[in-house]
């Protein structure tokens, strides 16, 4: 993918939605703790930057990025208009994080499919630490800013669906 040099902090403030008002669920997994908090402040940084109230952000942990899909099915229940999902699957010596990453993938993809609140793709797979720690803050940025923009963006395309009046805009 061409994303040698793209920095996931790196956004027009222009093309980003008013978010006040809006209400945001946060699922983040504790494997590789060091780098999804990371990913958390990011996140929330973000989204209170851009006019989301501290209060309005929910945060929950699970054990796991496997647990992130159940984690944010249930967090589209509470009173949220969008779901981030956070975590960080680190190459093994086995082919157990291909597996933990086609699941949260396909889990997330389909929870997206089948229910009403955007759920945003926050999972960092890397080969290594080092690459992990460049995409959390580091020499890359950090993908909790991009996930946090996304989410913004996503609440305000529902919201121009279900107002009728998306053509108006683009
Ligand atoms: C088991 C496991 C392994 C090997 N690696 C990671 C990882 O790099 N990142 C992560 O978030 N979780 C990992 N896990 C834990 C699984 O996601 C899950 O929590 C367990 O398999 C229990 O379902």
């Amino acid at each position: 993918m061409a994303t040698k040099n793209h920095n996931l902090s790196d956004y027009d403030i222009n093309t980003v939605p008013d978010a006040t008002g809006m209400k945001v669920g946060i699922v983040v997994a504790e494997w590789n703790e060091n780098i999804t908090a990371e990913l958390l402040n990011g996140a929330k940084e973000t989204l209170i930057k851009s006019g989301v109230k501290t209060q309005d952000i929910t945060v929950m942990t699970v054990p796991g990025s496997f647990e992130l899909v159940y984690g944010a099915s249930q967090m589209v229940k509470a009173d949220v208009d969008a779901v981030i999902a956070l975590g960080c699957v680190i190459r093994g010596e086995t082919p157990h994080d291909r597996y933990i990453c086609q699941g949260v993938t396909y889990g997330l993809a389909r929870l997206n499919a089948v229910q009403d609140v955007p759920v945003i793709y926050g999972l960092i797979t890397t080969l290594d630490m080092r690459q992990a720690e460049d995409r959390a803050g580091g020499r890359l940025g950090n993908k909790g800013d991009e996930c946090a923009i996304t989410a913004i963006k996503m609440v305000d395309f529902k919201r121009k669906i279900e107002s009728n009046a998306p053509r108006m805009t683009f």
